[in-house]
């Protein structure tokens, strides 16, 4: 008998949920940062053994929204829950509780599907933090099956995918065999130099950074030329972003263009041009063309 279905990651921003992800497909298909608020889409990875198909929808963190982006990300992870077979909850083994999470969990109530609890980050915390933890979302919910997990090192990941297989219903094939993601290259590659602006910029600049592709071409020697507007909100945001002699910025290309490298198997020439388009996190017209779109 074969299995399939759709199980959606959920959780509060930074808990680790594209990490996991990115560790069950041995894959970096969704990006990974230390600030909140890191995925931005509903972003579906799919796993297919022998026996069944696993569809994964990683989703923006749910937090309080300040802006229309905030709004659209919210609203896009708790739509997840629905028609999904499986929702996987995931916290952080080390930190309190809170409204998010409370939030969160009295939207799954009203729903008619198994949710799992996942302790994330039990590398960084302690055995009685962590029995804490479960005690206190196991209070607030009748979890199907709670799973300590370190997404990093992917300590209990096989025991949690075993049990979400075991979880679904027989189904077809939804997907080939060989399809790992069903976002095209030209989202990943935006995605990734999103990732480098993320990680290097500190405080508020790197919010409200948006990527766009401009061009995406692989020439007869096989070398991708890559052209891309990398989006902020201010012009002091700008100076930031190309840094000093632009050294910001190349540091930004270098670190793209080494994981693009690794993603599309090929030499890679990256451009990035840095502009200015003020508020457009609050700008609908604006939301709808960097692909934040309803
Ligand atoms: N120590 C430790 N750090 C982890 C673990 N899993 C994830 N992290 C770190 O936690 C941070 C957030 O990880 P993400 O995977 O981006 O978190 P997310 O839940 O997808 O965040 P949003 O997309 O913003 O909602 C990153 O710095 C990760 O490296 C883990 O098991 N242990
Ligand atoms: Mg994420």
């Amino acid at each position: 008998m074969f299995k399939s279905g759709y199980i959606t990651i959920v959780g509060r921003p930074n808990v680790g949920k594209s990490t996991l992800l990115n560790y069950i497909m041995g894959e970096k298909l969704s990006i990974v940062s230390n600030k909140p608020q890191t995925t931005r889409n509903n972003i579906h990875t799919i796993l297919t053994d022998e026996e069944s198909q696993l569809i994964f929808v990683d989703t923006p963190g749910i937090h309080k929204p300040r802006h229309k982006l905030g709004e659209y990300m919210v609203k896009l992870a708790t739509d997840s829950f629905k028609d999904v077979d499986l929702i996987v909850f995931v916290a952080n083994a080390d930190v309190e509780m809170g409204r998010g999470d409370e939030y969160i969990l009295e939207q799954l109530k009203d729903i008619n599907i198994p949710v799992f609890l996942v302790i994330n980050k039990i590398d960084e915390s302690t055995t009685e933090r962590i029995a804490e933890t479960l005690k206190n979302y196991s209070s607030k919910f009748d979890f199907k099956e709670i799973i300590p997990i370190c997404a990093f090192n992917g300590k209990n990941v096989d025991v949690l995918l075993d049990l979400m297989k075991k979880n679904m219903p027989e189904g077809p094939k939804y997907y080939p065999d060989d399809m790992l993601t069903d976002v095209q290259e030209k989202f990943v590659v935006g995605e990734i130099i999103r990732e480098k602006a993320l990680r290097l910029l500190k405080e508020e600049v790197p919010h409200g950074i948006a990527v766009e592709i401009l061009t995406m071409k692989q020439n007869e020697k096989l070398v991708y030329k890559i052209e891309a507007n990398l989006y902020c909100e201010k012009d002091s945001h700008k100076g930031i972003i190309i840094g000093k002699e632009g050294t910001m910025l190349n540091k930004i290309n270098k670190h793209a263009t080494e994981d693009i490298a690794k993603l599309l198997q090929a030499k890679i020439r990256l451009k990035i041009w840095v502009k200015v388009k003020k508020e457009w996190r609050d700008n609908p017209f604006l939301l709808n063309e960097f692909g934040y779109k309803k």
